[in-house]
């Protein structure tokens, strides 16, 4: 049965419900995100960035293009495909295990694996989900990890967040007149490159403005429930030579 397998492929990663502290499930479950610092050393976060910026420059107008663009920003889809040094930033046995965390231990797949670098003088977004609507607090289908690849500062457009807001059973699209807007509660989430900041994805958040002259890279790895639906449906675009090179467990884990 699926769980079992789910588990099984978690346990090969390492990831089990004991790496969290209680503190730790507690910020997840009342605030909606946890900050994992020096989850990258210095060699794995140069690697990254080479390689990040490589893309950005090899796939120009079309990078992002396999699930998303947005103006004022460099994004990149589909990164499963397009190096193993990127596995770094789906198989971490503490990301998998606050992701299992947010979502029940419920049966559950990658979702996307994206990069997103905030240009100098852009990035503002509108607080949003990555779900389709309002769920009840509890059924979380969705849960989102921002891996820094740049410090993020509160200049240079860090996420902002609504703490506790993936409990609200409202999305700002319907809760708020201007999404875009400052909301009286939101917080900056600030850290070292080479921080994961595991979160729920029905939280309120959304990019800030990058105030600096210098882009604000990071990575996105999000996991859906089984059930859902992948933004990046890996079956579809998984090359043959990435198929090749992945174990049986990151096959389980992108539905392959
Ligand atoms: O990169 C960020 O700061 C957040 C991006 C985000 O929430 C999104 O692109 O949906």
């Amino acid at each position: 049965m699926s769980d079992t397998e789910l588990a099984i492929a978690l346990s090969t990663f390492g990831a089990r419900a004991e790496l969290l502290s209680a503190a730790e499930k507690n910020e997840l479950d009342e605030q909606g995100y946890l900050a994992l610092p020096n989850v990258l050393d210095d060699g794995e976060l140069r690697s990254l960035v080479r390689r990040f910026d490589e893309l950005v420059a090899e796939e120009g107008d079309k990078a992002g293009l396999e699930a998303h663009q947005e103006a004022g920003t460099a994004r990149l889809a589909d990164l499963v495909d397009k190096g193993p040094v990127f596995d770094l930033c789906w198989n971490n046995p503490r990301q998998l295990s606050a992701v299992a965390h947010v979502l029940g231990w419920r049966d559950f797949k990658v979702f996307s694996l994206n990069g997103r670098s905030a240009l100098p003088g852009e990035g503002h977004q509108a607080l949003h989900v990555d779900w389709r609507g309002a769920v009840v607090p509890g059924d979380y289908h969705i849960s989102n990890s921002i891996w820094m690849l740049d410090d993020f500062t509160e200049a240079n457009g860090a996420t902002r967040v609504v703490p506790g807001s993936h409990r609200w059973g409202r999305v700002p699209a319907e809760a708020m007149p201007d999404p875009r807007a400052t909301h009286p509660d939101q917080v900056l989430v600030l850290g070292q490159a080479g921080t994961v900041v595991i979160f729920n994805s029905h939280l309120w958040h959304g990019g800030t403005q990058n105030r600096t002259d210098q882009p604000r890279r990071a990575l996105h790895s999000a996991y859906v429930r089984r059930d859902g639906p992948q933004q990046t449906v890996f079956r579809d675009y998984l090359r043959p030579t990435t198929y090749q090179r992945l174990s049986p467990a990151q096959r389980y884990l992108l539905a392959v």
